[in-house]
C-alpha cells in the first residue's frame, strides 16, 4: 500500500482484519482501510477524501447486506402479505449518513475515519446526489421506503435505473442551464447487481389467436431488464429491504456479429442501442413523436420487468405447495401504483395472467383489482396523463385490446345497473375518441375504474378528487376514495440533516423515541415559553444559519447576514407554485426600502430572500422566473442603500443535499400556491418540522399543517381553495381591480430597473383575458395585496424574539403528524392490509 501523504499512512498502518460486522471504531477503520486496498475501484496510491468515501460505503455495504440477506429469508420463511411500490420515480439523495445513522454507527464511523486521517462531515461531501426523480413524488417515494424498512414491513420498491438523474442546474447569464448529471461517473456503491434476475420486455409485435381462440403477443423486440438491489435499511432495526431498479440490456444474440464485420457497426449493434435509450434519462421531454414513444417504453419496462418479479416470486413461494390458486395473489402481493405512470401494470397484469397462466378474464380481472391500488397527486390537467391510441396500439397491441375491453365491459355495467348515469359515460369513460383525429387512452380513467383504492394526498386534495376530478366515480364507488396525508422520515428530515436541534429535543423530552413516534414532539408545547429552551433553540438555529450562510458564499459569492430574517422559498419553479408572487412581492420591498429615508430602514427586519428550484428544461415562463430571481438579485445585493436590509439570492442545483443544508437554517417558508392547486407538498412538512415559520396559502398539507401547529404560528393569506373557480370568472367579466402595489411592482420590473431583459412576455401572463396561461390564472394579482400585508405581519412578529422562538417551538412540536411513518401505517392498515414482520 505505497504511500503518498500523511493520511495514507495512517491507512496503511491498520492491519486488513476486516471481519464484515464490525461496529467498533479500530474494526470499521481496517475493514475501510480493506476496501480501499483490495476494492478494485481506484489505483491503490492514494487515500484521498473520495476514495475514503468510496471505501466506508462500501464497508457499510458489509454490514447492510448481511441484514438483508437476514431479512429476505425471514420474508421468504414467513410468507407475509407484501407490498410492492411502483414508482418512476425516486429522490433517494445521499446514502451514507443516512445508513451509518439507521445503523447506529454513525460516531464508530466518525472516530474510524479520524483514525484514517480522515473527517467524516467532509467524507460524506463526496457521495452524488441519486436524483432519480423531479421532486415532491420522487422524493416521497424515498421517504416511504425509509418508513416501509423502519417499520419492519415486508415491502419493495420498484423503479428504473436511470442513466442520467435530474439534471445539473447551472446558472448564467441567460438563466438555467441544464447539464447532464453524471451520478454513476465512477460507480454507486450502494447498488448489487443481479445479474441472475432478467426477464424478457416486448415491444411492439402483434397478437395472435390460436385455434382455441387464446390470444398471444408475438414479434416485435424484446430487451432485457436486468435489477440491481439498493439496499434501504431501517432505523434501528435488522429490517434491510430493497429498491430494486431494472437496466435495460440487449442479448448477446442480438448483436449481429455478421454485420459488424462487414463494417456496418451501427446497424449490427442496433438494439443494444435501442436498449440503452430506455434508461438514458428521466422523463425524457414528450413533445415529439419519439418522445412519446420512449416515455411509454420507460413506463412499460417498469411494469412488465416488476409485475413479472412479483409473480416469479408468488410462485417460488408457492413452491412445495401442489394445491396454491391463482385466486391468493390478494392475499399475497399489494401493489400501489405512485401516479398513473406505472398504470401499465393493469393491463399487464391481466395479460400475464391470462395469456402465461391460462386464467379467464373473469378470474384475472378479479385477482388484478383485489391487488391494485392507485395514488393521485395532481389535478393539474396538463399532468394528467393520456396516451394517443395510435402509439399504444403499436407499442403495446395486446394491452390496448385488454384497455378496450376495460373500458367495454365498464361501460355495460353502467349502462345495466346503474340509472341516469348514461350522461357521465362520455367523461367517465378509458378511450377517449371524442377528437377522432387524435383519440387518446385516459390513464387516471383507467387506475380508478381498475383499482381497488384511490387516494389523495392531502385532506383538501382528497376532498378535491371526490367532488371534482373523480366526482362521478364517487358516486358509483364512494367506498373506493381515501385520503392519506403525505409525510417526510423524521430520519433525514431533522434527525440527520440537525443533528443539533434534534439532541435539544431528546434532552427536553428525555427520550430520543421521538425519532420513531413523532407524535411524541408535542411534549416540547410546555416549554415553548422556556427561556433556557429558547436559549439553546436559539444557539442551534443560530448555528445552523451560520453553516447555511458559508455554503451560499461557497456557491453564489453572496455573503448574507446570519442575523437576517432567513426566508426560503425552493421547490420546482412553475407558476402554479406562484414563485412569481414571491419575487414581485421581493421587489416591492426593495422599491420601498429605496424610498425610506435612513432612519425608517432601521426600524426595518432585515431579511435574506432565498429562492431555489429547477425549470423544466422547455417551460419558458419558469426559466424566465429563475432569470427574474438572478436579476433582482444582481441588482439588490449590490445596492449600498439597501443591502443591508435585503438580500436576494437565487440558490443554484436545488437537489435533495441542497435541502438538508438549507431547511434547518431557514426561519421563514413560502409555501404560497394557488389554493387547489398543489396537492400537497412536503417541504412544508420539513420546514415546520425544523422550527421554521410558513407564510403559505390554505393548499394542500398547509391546511392540515396549521391545524396542527395553531393558527397563531402560521402566516395566512390568499383566496381559498372553493373561491379560485369565482374569481376566476370575475376576472373574465372584467371585474378584477388590481391593488396599486401590485402594479407598482411590475411597472418597477417593466422600466427596466432590474435590467434590459425583456420581461414583459412573463408580467403580460398575469394581465389580459383569463385562460390557463395568461389573465392571470393564478391569481397572483388577487393574493398580492394579502400576501404583502402577511409578509408585514412576519417583519413585526421577528422583531419580538420571545415571540419568534415560541412559534418556533411551536411549529416543530405540532409536527408529529407529518411522519411517513404516520403516512405509511395508514396505507398499511387501510390499503394494503400488511402487517409488520421484524426480523428476530
Ligand atoms: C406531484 C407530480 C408529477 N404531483 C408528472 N404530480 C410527472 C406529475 O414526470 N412527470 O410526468 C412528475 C411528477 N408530482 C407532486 O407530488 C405534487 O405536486 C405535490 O403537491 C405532492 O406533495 C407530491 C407528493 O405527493
Amino acid at each position: 500500500f505505497p504511500m503518498a501523504t500523511p493520511k495514507e499512512t495512517n491507512a496503511t498502518k491498520v492491519p486488513a482484519i476486516a471481519h464484515p460486522l464490525a461496529e467498533e471504531p479500530s474494526e470499521i477503520a481496517s475493514n475501510i482501510a480493506y476496501h480501499a486496498r483490495y476494492s478494485p475501484h481506484f489505483s491503490p496510491l492514494k487515500f484521498d477524501p473520495e476514495q475514503a468515501y468510496y471505501a466506508a460505503a462500501e464497508s457499510v455495504l458489509d454490514l447492510l447486506i448481511q441484514r438483508w440477506n437476514e431479512t429476505y429469508l425471514h420474508f421468504h420463511k414467513i410468507d407475509p402479505k407484501q407490498t410492492y411500490y411502483l414508482s418512476m420515480e425516486y429522490l433517494q439523495g445521499r446514502a451514507l449518513t443516512n445508513a451509518i445513522g439507521n445503523l447506529g454507527v454513525s460516531g464508530a464511523y466518525a472516530d474510524a475515519l479520524n483514525k484514517l486521517g480522515h473527517e467524516l462531515e467532509e467524507i460524506v461531501e463526496q457521495e452524488k446526489d441519486a436524483a432519480l426523480g423531479n421532486g415532491g413524488l420522487g422524493r416521497l417515494a424515498s421517504c416511504f421506503l425509509d418508513s416501509m424498512a423502519t417499520l419492519n414491513l415486508p415491502a419493495w420498491g420498484y423503479g428504473l435505473r436511470y442513466r442520467y438523474g435530474l439534471f445539473k442546474q447551472r446558472i448564467s447569464k441567460e438563466g438555467q442551464e441544464e447539464v447532464a448529471e453524471d451520478w454513476l461517473e465512477k460507480f454507486s456503491p450502494w447498488e448489487v447487481v443481479r445479474h441472475d434476475i432478467v426477464y424478457p420486455i416486448r415491444f411492439f409485435g402483434h397478437v395472435e389467436i390460436s385455434p382455441t381462440g387464446s390470444r398471444k403477443w408475438v414479434g416485435g423486440e424484446i430487451i432485457q431488464a436486468l435489477a440491481y438491489d439498493v439496499p434501504i435499511p431501517g432505523y434501528k432495526t435488522k429490517n434491510t429491504i430493497s429498491l430494486r431498479l431494472w437496466e435495460a440490456k440487449a442479448s448477446a444474440e442480438d448483436f449481429d456479429l455478421f454485420q459488424f464485420n462487414e463494417g456496418q457497426y451501427e446497424s449490427a449493434s442496433q438494439l443494444h442501442s435501442r436498449a440503452q435509450q430506455i434508461c438514458a434519462v428521466l422523463y425524457p421531454g414528450d413533445a415529439t413523436e419519439n418522445g412519446k414513444m420512449l416515455r411509454l417504453k420507460q413506463q412499460f419496462f417498469l411494469c412488465s420487468a416488476s409485475l413479472q418479479d412479483i409473480i416469479m416470486r408468488f410462485k417460488e413461494r408457492r413452491s412445495g405447495n401442489m394445491a396454491w390458486k391463482w385466486s391468493e395473489i390478494p392475499s399475497k402481493v399489494a401493489v400501489q401504483l405512485n401516479d398513473t405512470h406505472p398504470t401499465l401494470a393493469i393491463p399487464e397484469l391481466m395479460r400475464l395472467l391470462m395469456d402465461d397462466e391460462g386464467l379467464g378474464w373473469d378470474e384475472a380481472w378479479d385477482v388484478t383489482t383485489s391487488t391494485v391500488a392507485y395514488t393521485n397527486h395532481t389535478v393539474l390537467p396538463e399532468a394528467l396523463e393520456k396516451w394517443p391510441q395510435a402509439i399504444m396500439y403499436k407499442l403495446l397491441p395486446r394491452h390496448m385490446e385488454i384497455i378496450e375491453e376495460i373500458d367495454k365491459r365498464f361501460m355495460a355495467m353502467i349502462r345495466s345497473s346503474l340509472n341516469g348515469m348514461e350522461s357521465k359515460l362520455p367523461a367517465m369513460q378509458i378511450l377517449d375518441s371524442s377528437n377522432p383525429l387524435k383519440p387518446v387512452v385516459r390513464m387516471a380513467n383507467l387506475c380508478v375504474v381498475s383499482s381497488h383504492t384511490v387516494n389523495g394526498v392531502a385532506q383538501l386534495h382528497s376532498d378535491i378528487l371526490k367532488s371534482e376530478l373523480f366526482a362521478d366515480y364517487f358516486s358509483i364507488w364512494p367506498t373506493k376514495f381515501q385520503n392519506k396525508t403525505n409525510g417526510i422520515t423524521p430520519r433525514r428530515w431533522i434527525r440527520f440533516c440537525s443533528p443539533k436541534l434534534s439532541d435539544i429535543i431528546t434532552k427536553w423530552l428525555k427520550t430520543d423515541e421521538w425519532i420513531t413516534n413523532l407524535d411524541l414532539l408535542s411534549g416540547l408545547r410546555q416549554f415553548a415559553g422556556n427561556e433556557e429552551l429558547h436559549a439553546e433553540w436559539a444557539s442551534a438555529k443560530m448555528a445552523n444559519k451560520h453553516r447555511l450562510a458559508q455554503y451560499v458564499l461557497h456557491v453564489t459569492g453572496v455573503a448574507i447576514d446570519p442575523d437576517s430574517l432567513f426566508d426560503i422559498q425552493v421547490k420546482r419553479i412553475h407558476e402554479y407554485k406562484r414563485q412569481l408572487l414571491n419575487i414581485l412581492g421581493t421587489v416591492y420591498r426593495y422599491k420601498k426600502l429605496k424610498e425610506m429615508t435612513v432612519e425608517e430602514r432601521k426600524k426595518m427586519t432585515s431579511r435574506t430572500v432565498m429562492i431555489g428550484g429547477k425549470a423544466f428544461a422547455t417551460y419558458t415562463n419558469a426559466k424566465r422566473i429563475v432569470k427574474l430571481v438572478n436579476d433582482v438579485g444582481a441588482v439588490v445585493n449590490n445596492d449600498p442603500e439597501v443591502n443591508n436590509y435585503l438580500k436576494v439570492v437565487f440558490i443554484p442545483n436545488y437537489n435533495v443535499s441542497v435541502a438538508e443544508m438549507l431547511i434547518p437554517g431557514s426561519e421563514l417558508s413560502q409555501h404560497i400556491s394557488t389554493a387547489g392547486m398543489e396537492a400537497s407538498g412536503t417541504s412544508n412538512m420539513k420546514f415546520s418540522l425544523n422550527g421554521c415559520i410558513i407564510i403559505g396559502t390554505l393548499d394542500g398539507a398547509n391546511v392540515e399543517i396549521r391545524e396542527e401547529i395553531g393558527e397563531d404560528n402560521f402566516f395566512l393569506f390568499g383566496a381559498k381553495a372553493d373561491e379560485v373557480p369565482g374569481l376566476r370568472k370575475e376576472r373574465e367579466k372584467g371585474l378584477f381591480n388590481p391593488d396599486p402595489r401590485f402594479e407598482e411592482a411590475k411597472q418597477f420590473i417593466r422600466s427596466g430597473a432590474f435590467g434590459s431583459y425583456d420581461y414583459n412576455p412573463l408580467l403580460d401572463s398575469l394581465e389580459g383575458d383569463s385562460g390557463y396561461g395568461r389573465g392571470d390564472y393564478f391569481l397572483v394579482g388577487h393574493d398580492f395585496p394579502s400576501y404583502i400585508e402577511a409578509q408585514s405581519s412576519v417583519d413585526e412578529a421577528y422583531k419580538d424574539r420571545r415571540r419568534w422562538l415560541k412559534m418556533s417551538i411551536l411549529s416543530t412540536a405540532g409536527s408529529g403528524k407529518f411522519s411517513s411513518d404516520r403516512t405509511i401505517s395508514q396505507y398499511a392498515k387501510d390499503i394494503w392490509d400488511i402487517t409488520a414482520c421484524p426480523v428476530p
